[in-house]
C-alpha cells in the first residue's frame, strides 16, 4: 500500500478543516464515512506524547451527523438502539450502540438530544442513513432522517479546557462529561459537548456550517500558541490503551454489543420497542461465547496491521486481534480482540499470527488507562 496515491474525487469528501489540516503537514489519512480523516502529523509517539501533554485540534468531520427529527423522533431512536432514551434531557449525550434485529451492531455512535424532538447519531464508520430512513417509512412515523451540514472539530489533551475557555468563554468550564451547550462563533450557535475519542480530556465542537471551518481552526490554533496547540487526530496508540472501540475493526455487524462489552449500555426492560431486544434477550439467556479483551503482546514492535490477525490458544482458534500497536508508556504492543470464553479469563496466555509472525500475548480484563 506505501507509496499508492489516493486520487481525487467528489466521491471522497474533503472537510471544512482540510486546508489547515494540509498546512500543519499531515502525512497520512484514511477513508472514514466517505470522508478524509487524518491520521498522522509527525510520527506516531511524537502525536502521542503531544496529545497527552498539550493539546491538539483534530479534524473528526468524518463523525458525520444522522440527524432524526420530527414528532416520532424519539420513537425512531429508540427502535434503532438497546439503550434506554425515555430519560435523557436535552444537552446530554449517550455512547448507544445501534443493532439490527439480530441483535448484530450496526453502529456504535454517540446521540446528542437537541430537542424533544430532533437527535443527532455521531457515527462512527458504517451506512446508516438508509437504515434510518428505511424504518421510519416502513414503521409509518411521521419523523425524518438526513445529514446536515456539521463537522465536529475534537480539542483533546489536558490543556484543552483552557484552550476552549479562550475562545468560547468561561462557560465552558459548566459543561459536564458527556453533555453539551450552545456556544456562538461566527454568527451561528454550535454545539459543544465534553467529549471525544482520547481519555486525556476535551470537547467536541459540532461546526454547523463548512464556511466556518478554518476561521474556528485559525482562531483556535492562534489562542493557543503558548499552550502549545498543534494539529493531531485519533492517536492509535492512545486510544488502544484507553480501550476504546473501533468500529469495522474491533467489532462489526457480526457482534452483538454484549460481546462488544457494551452490554452496560442495554437497558432491555426499559427499551422494549428496540427492534433487535427479543435476539438481545436470547443473547443474554444463551450467555457469552467471546468478548471484547484487550491484550499486552510480547516482543519488540508489532507490524502495521491491515487485516484481523487470528488468535491461537495451545493451538485452537480463539479469536481475532482488530487492533494492535506499540504503547510507549507501557513500552509494549497493546491491542484489542475478540476472543472466545475458552481462553478470555485474565492472565491467560495465548498467541498472536503478526501478519505471519508468531507472537505470544497475555489476556487482560481491563482496559492500560
Ligand atoms: N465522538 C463523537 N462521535 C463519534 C466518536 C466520538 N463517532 C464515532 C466514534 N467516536 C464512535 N465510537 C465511540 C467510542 C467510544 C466513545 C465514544 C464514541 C467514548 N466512550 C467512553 C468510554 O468508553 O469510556 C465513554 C462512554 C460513556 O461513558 O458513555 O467516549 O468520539 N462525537
Amino acid at each position: 500500500m506505501s507509496g499508492l496515491l489516493v486520487a481525487p474525487s467528489s466521491r471522497l469528501r474533503r472537510t471544512p478543516f482540510w486546508d489547515g489540516v494540509l498546512a500543519e503537514g499531515a502525512k497520512a489519512c484514511s477513508v472514514y464515512n466517505r470522508m478524509l480523516l487524518p491520521t498522522l502529523f509527525r510520527t506516531p509517539e511524537e502525536d502521542y506524547r503531544h496529545l497527552k501533554e498539550h493539546v491538539q485540534l483534530w479534524d473528526v468531520s468524518c463523525q458525520r451527523q444522522v440527524e432524526i427529527s420530527g414528532p416520532d423522533a424519539g420513537r425512531l431512536v429508540q427502535m434503532l438502539t438497546p439503550r434506554f432514551i425515555g430519560g435523557m434531557r436535552v444537552r446530554q449525550c449517550k455512547y448507544a450502540p445501534v443493532v439490527d434485529n439480530k441483535g448484530g451492531m450496526l453502529n456504535d455512535p454517540v446521540l446528542v438530544k437537541l430537542a424533544g424532538d430532533r437527535f443527532w447519531f455521531s457515527l462512527a464508520d458504517s451506512d446508516f442513513l438508509l437504515m434510518a430512513k428505511g424504518l421510519a417509512i416502513g414503521a409509518g412515523l411521521d419523523a425524518e432522517a438526513f445529514e446536515p451540514d456539521v463537522s465536529p472539530l475534537a480539542v483533546q489533551g489536558p490543556k484543552s479546557e483552557e484552550l476552549m475557555r479562550r475562545v468560547f468563554g468561561p462557560r465552558v468550564s459548566d459543561v459536564g462529561f458527556f453533555e453539551f451547550d450552545w456556544f456562538e462563533f461566527g454568527g451561528t450557535e454550535h454545539v459543544v459537548s465534553r467529549s471525544g475519542y482520547s481519555k486525556q480530556g476535551g470537547f467536541e465542537i459540532y461546526l454547523d456550517g463548512a464556511d466556518l471551518g478554518m476561521p474556528l481552526w485559525r482562531e483556535l490554533m492562534a489562542a493557543g500558541t503558548d499552550l502549545q496547540v498543534g494539529a493531531g487526530c485519533p492517536t492509535y496508540a492512545e486510544r488502544v490503551e484507553a480501550g476504546l472501540l473501533s468500529y469495522g475493526n474491533d467489532i462489526t455487524s457480526d457482534h452483538n454489543p454484549f460481546e462488544c462489552g457494551l452490554g452496560k449500555f442495554c437497558d432491555l426492560a426499559k427499551a422494549v420497542s428496540c427492534i433487535g431486544r427479543d435476539a438481545l434477550l436470547e443473547a443474554e439467556r444463551k450467555g457469552l461465547a467471546r468478548q471484547i479483551r484487550y491484550l499486552s503482546i510480547d516482543g519488540p514492535p508489532v507490524p502495521p496491521l491491515d487485516r484481523k490477525w487470528p488468535v491461537t490458544c495451545g493451538g485452537a482458534a480463539a479469536g481475532s486481534v482488530g487492533s494492535a500497536t506499540w504503547s510507549p508508556d507501557f513500552r509494549t504492543n497493546v491491542a484489542i480482540a475478540m476472543i472466545s470464553r475458552e481462553c478470555f479469563a485474565d492472565g491467560t496466555r495465548v498467541q498472536v499470527d503478526a501478519q505471519g509472525e508468531i507472537r505470544d500475548a497475555t489476556v487482560r480484563e481491563s482496559t492500560f488507562i
